[in-house]
């Protein structure tokens, strides 16, 4: 397999100031990162297609794979980005409370959102955007929840894509107990978990790698290694790569190049074709790089190197599959023209409908809590509602008129 290693090459500045902890802590990870282990790559960053017999097993999966499809291919990773950037911009005017942005890893996402069929069934965490653009989502019903408006915005069941999870690692389990039902139900359908490097570490992960294992449940572990959980790099993480963890469980995993969307989708597809047959657990591991801020919360200049971002950008995962469209005459001008017009429908259409979205209930955060009700709940509701009540008090008496209830 002709692999390039993705893991970035300059040191980190901030590794330096955690990694205090001295030489000892600096030689380990910089041994670990020199045996890094080769990546399924069937994109070079260049755009080469990459054939050969190591990566033959999983490049038949998309051996189907027609110009139109990587045209596809390209319009939903294009589209995506533009979704992506206009939520940070209404982040930025305050038209969202927080916004996290996937910019990088759109490979990751649409080549395994695109292998899932219709009636798998797909759990998130909070950055899986693109996946739910493959899922059919509008994306306008992501950004509710960013904006504070509801707790969701879009019905999981509609196109079976769970509700964004921010209890990192929950979801696994979810995703575990959801995937024993399928198979008890005998349907070949498949599920699909999607966590992060810093996820890996959690109880969580561990419980239902142990659990799908034991019970060969129909699910595939999708770990986006973006490099960084917040501020923690991976090697904080994990003193192995982190699809050999799957070894110790019995099950096989597999480290894909997090930026090629064809090897993405290939991967996937051989994973979930093992779930769908029967044959249990996959850990795919797509490495990967979060070329933004963590959120828009975030300011990663204090402890990652404008060096490390750079050495992504040249492996865009955008670039590369136009690089190839371009040199396989794939493509013409107007295909990118119309792309660039819908690019910008899009974003108008996103602004104007988060614009748009009508104030909650203010007392609807009381709701739903308990099935039956609770004291607790119903003092704190009580308590809000006096709250609430203050305003009108002044505003009546001609005091502070106008600010009552906001
Ligand atoms: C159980 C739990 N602990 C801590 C947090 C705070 N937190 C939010 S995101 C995050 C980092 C997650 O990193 P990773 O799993 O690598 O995902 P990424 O954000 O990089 O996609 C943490 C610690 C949380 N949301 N849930
Ligand atoms: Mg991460």
């Amino acid at each position: 397999m002709t692999v390039e290693s993705t893991a970035a090459h300059k040191p980190r500045r901030s590794a330096g100031s955690k990694a205090g902890a001295g030489g000892t802590e600096r030689a380990r990870t910089t041994a670990r990162k020199s045996a890094e282990p080769e990546l399924v790559q069937l994109l070079t960053p260049e755009g080469k297609r990459v054939k050969n017999a190591k990566n033959a097993e999983y490049a038949k999966y998309v051996s189907g794979v027609t110009p139109e499809d990587l045209r596809g291919l390209y319009r939903d990773m294009v589209l995506t980005r533009r979704f992506d950037a206009e939520a940070t911009a209404l982040q930025r005017q305050g038209e969202l409370g927080l916004w996290a942005s996937l910019l990088g890893q759109e490979a990751a996402q649409i080549g395994s959102g695109r292998a899932t069929r219709e009636d798998d069934y797909v759990f998130p965490t909070y950055r899986e955007h693109g996946v739910a653009w493959c899922r059919g989502v509008d994306p306008t019903n992501l950004l509710g929840m960013f904006r504070g408006v509801n707790n969701g915005g879009w019905d999981p069941n509609g196109n079976n894509f769970h509700l964004y999870t921010i209890v990192i690692g929950s979801q696994t389990l979810h995703a575990t107990g959801y995937a024993m039902g399928v198979a008890k139900d005998g349907a070949d359908s498949a599920v699909i978990a999607y966590f992060g490097d810093g996820a890996s570490s959690q109880g969580d992960v561990a419980e239902s790698f142990t659990f799908s294992a034991v019970y060969n449940a129909p699910v595939v572990f999708f770990c986006q290694n973006n490099q960084w959980a917040i501020s923690e790099p991976t090697e904080k993480q994990t003193r192995v790569p982190l699809y050999q963890r799957a070894q110790g469980y019995g099950f096989p995993g597999v480290r894909v190049d997090g930026n090629d969307v064809l090897a993405c989708l290939a991967v996937t597809r051989w994973a979930l074709e093992r779930a769908r047959n029967g044959e249990g657990p996959t850990l795919v591991e797509a490495y990967t790089y979060r070329m933004g801020a963590h959120t828009t919360s975030d300011d990663p200049t204090k402890y990652r190197a404008d060096e490390e971002r750079e050495a992504w950008e040249a492996k865009d995962p955008i670039l590369r599959l136009r690089r190839h469209l371009e040199a396989s005459n794939h493509t013409d001008e107007s295909f990118f023209a119309e792309l660039e017009a819908e690019s910008e429908a899009l974003g108008r259409r996103v602004r104007e409908a988060v614009r748009a979205m009508p104030d909650p209930d203010r007392f609807a955060i009381f709701e739903n809590v308990y099935a039956d009700g609770h004291a607790l709940v119903d003092e704190e509701r009580a308590q809000f509602a006096a709250y609430q009540a203050s305003f009108a008090t002044e505003s009546e008496s001609g005091f502070a008129a106008g600010t009552g209830g906001n």
